[in-house]
């Protein structure tokens, strides 16, 4: 289905108003005051049935100065814009200036209303609409049709919505299949069902029961009731707009210019990188860090524009900006925006938001400004590539992304496949959740374990390698994670490093013994061979001989790290293969009797009772054996 809204425009009193009710049957001026004074101040809804049987949205603008924000409000969600301009008055200031915001936000359909054709002569009828045509050139209302009507007698009226029709039908959809969003454009409550927001959805659909986000304050409801046009509706789409009515949800909690989104869809931001333009028929020059206002979806606020590649921008000239916002709200890539002066009030420009959630940048810095092109002309794919290597380091799952990229999930995989699949984005999985990371990011990690490793070995070549847990905090500092596991897991599947459960080390790295060293270390296995079940203590085996303590230290160090040999105490230390041979002596006698005690076991393996003590608390240790009483039995 293909749900379209179309939006007035034009200087105050030239007719829009009552076009449409001339269009519907419908006045959309409801405010008593709108009455009284004949203007319209707030923005109108209505519908209206086009031939083939839809029904459009409509949004009727004021045109009046000073509510230029409400138009704003407005334009958003406009697919298609009737630009009013009366026949008697021709082109006056709103009118130039809502052209301008139309074409900043990027309406790209519309058609010229010539009203009150019944108040001129032909002549001068003819004068206005070759000046109107005149004044369209280069705007996207260069070719749309310019039609002279009357709302009072009803002529072209026929014509108008023949050309509406046949508009219409021409108009893409927006997109379903994304990430829901609704710019509140009214708030209410009504006594017995509470809240109400009003606005149109941009994309993606919402049910009924859904749900929903009010960003940025990040509040959480449910859809209790859902209407389009008056009527309860289950579900509704993107280009249509919607009443909602929010469940438990107090008056105060929501207002124009809040979006209602998914949960966890959007990051509030306080600022945007964006591409800006300014107007060309505008006297502002605007400077580095003036003060502005944002109109971004139907909000409006103050905000600082930080030119990043120059000192001031003139009129018709463009550059990227990054905007310093005076308070948090959302926004996606794409979005468009229009700018007006502090004080006096002016539309002067407008762009698009190129990253909804940077980081504060500096200005005249390359990096940032080629960051900004490639997220401004980059197809999206290049776009979440971009971001995931810029995000890497915090191991971005598919709701980071979802929420970095403005994408739904349903958007990103197919994306991420082929990412991965040309192998420019790796992912690690850890029980069901899934991080995506950047081949470059993981290519750094490779280097720097490479390097921290390669540096480790040099100091300490007689160990095996580093404590897993000291080259896991060198790489990812605090940021834990079973996902730096599975990075450790990967990098020694693309044989970088060889992991056990005690050390680290650099594929292929093998300790080389010095031949001093060598002999060393015959010399303590010799030692520890003939000790048997009473062996020599660490420093005995030092002191007696004439090496250096030092290197001596450092071998029996190694011994024990590579397993040949076992210590189990201050100055207790066996050969693997005895104190093996003691347990396995151990358990056999308790299976056999149902337990064992010191002097059985200090007869068993003929030594002394302090060695069979020892061999004893270390089993206790290792929970091999438990002791009760005054005998061990096994640990379970
Ligand atoms: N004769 C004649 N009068 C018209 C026509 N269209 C509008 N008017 C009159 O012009 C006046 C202003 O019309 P509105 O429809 O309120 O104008 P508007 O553009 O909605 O004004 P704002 O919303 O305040 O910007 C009203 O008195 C209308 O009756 C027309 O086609 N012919
Ligand atoms: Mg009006």
């Amino acid at each position: 289905m293909n749900n379209v809204i179309i939006g007035t425009a034009g200087h105050i009193d030239h007719g829009k108003t009552t076009l449409i009710k001339a269009l519907t049957g419908r006045n959309t001026d409801r405010l008593k005051e709108e009455q009284k004074r004949g203007i319209s101040i707030e923005l109108g809804f209505t519908y209206f049935d086009l031939p083939d049987g839809r029904r459009a949205g409509i949004i009727d603008v004021p045109g009046h100065e000073r509510f230029v924000k409400n138009m704003l409000a407005g334009v958003g969600g406009m697919d298609m814009v009737l630009l009013v301009v009366a026949a008697d008055e021709g082109i006056m200031p709103q009118t130039a200036e809502h052209l301008n915001i139309l074409d900043l936000i990027g309406v790209r359909n519309g058609i010229v209303v010539i009203t009150k054709a019944d108040m001129v002569e032909q002549e001068w009828l003819d004068m206005v609409m070759e000046d109107v045509k005149d004044r369209i050139k280069g705007t996207f209302l260069e070719d749309a049709p310019v039609i002279p009507v009357s709302s009072v007698t009803g002529e072209g009226i026929e014509l108008l919505v023949d050309a509406i029709g046949e508009m219409t039908a021409g108009i893409k959809e927006r997109n379903y299949d994304t990430i829901f969003r609704l710019n509140v454009d009214r708030a209410f409550s009504i006594s017995g069902f509470g809240t109400i927001v009003t606005g149109t959805l941009i994309s993606g659909k919402v049910e009924e029961g859904q749900r929903v986000c009010i960003y940025p304050a990040g509040i959480e409801s449910r859809i209790r009731n859902l209407q389009v046009h008056d009527r309860d509706v289950e579900v509704a789409y993107a280009g249509q707009r919607l009443a909602l009515n929010l469940a438990g949800i107090k008056r105060d909690q929501v207002e124009r210019g809040d979006v209602l989104a998914p949960v966890g869809a959007f990051l509030p931001t306080m600022m945007l990188d964006c591409r800006l333009r300014l107007v060309r028929d505008t006297g502002w020059t605007l400077e580095n860090r003036d003060r502005i206002r944002l109109h971004i979806g139907t909000k409006e606020l103050l905000c600082r524009a930080v030119l990043l590649d120059r000192e001031s921008l003139g009129p018709g000239e463009e550059c990227y900006v990054q905007l310093r916002l005076e308070e948090e709200t959302v926004a996606l890539r794409g979005d468009r925006f229009v700018i007006r002066s502090y004080s006096p009030m002016e539309t002067i420009g407008g762009g698009v938001v190129l990253e909804p959630n940077p980081p504060k940048r500096k200005r005249f810095n390359r990096e940032t400004i080629e960051e900004l092109k490639l997220k401004e002309s980059g197809s999206p794919i290049e776009v979440l590539e971009k971001i995931i290597n810029l995000n890497s380091g915090s191991f971005p799952g598919i709701h980071d992304l979802v929420k970095l990229s403005g994408k739904s999930e349903e958007e990103l995989e197919p994306m991420l496949e082929k990412l991965i699949e040309r192998k420019t984005v790796r992912t690690f999985q850890s029980g069901s959740q899934q991080v995506f990371v950047h081949s470059e990011y993981y290519s750094r990690l490779l280097a720097e374990a490479g390097s921290i490793l390669r540096e480790y070995h040099r100091r300490y070549p007689l160990r095996s390698g580093m404590p897993p847990e000291e080259l896991r905090s060198r790489l990812f500092g605090s940021r834990k994670g079973t996902f730096t596991d599975e990075i450790l897991r990967s990098m020694e599947k693309d044989e970088v490093i060889s992991i056990t459960s005690r050390a680290v080390s650099l594929c292929g790295f093998k300790i080389e013994l010095t031949p001093v060293q060598q002999e060393i270390k015959e010399y303590m296995l010799g030692l520890l061979e003939r000790g048997g079940y009473s062996p020599p203590g660490e420093g005995e085996i030092i002191n007696q001989a004439s090496y250096r303590k030092d290197e001596m230290e450092e071998v029996l160090d190694m011994l024990v790290e590579s397993g040949e040999i076992k210590r189990i105490g201050e100055d207790t230390v066996f050969l693997a293969k005895y104190f093996e041979n003691a347990v396995n002596t151990a358990i056999e006698h308790i299976k056999k009797e149902g337990s064992i005690s010191l002097a059985v076991l200090r007869d068993l393996l003929g030594t002394s009772r302090k060695y069979a003590m020892a061999l004893l608390e270390e089993m206790d240790r290792e929970r091999i054996t438990k002791r009760v009483g005054d005998n061990r039995v096994l640990y379970r």
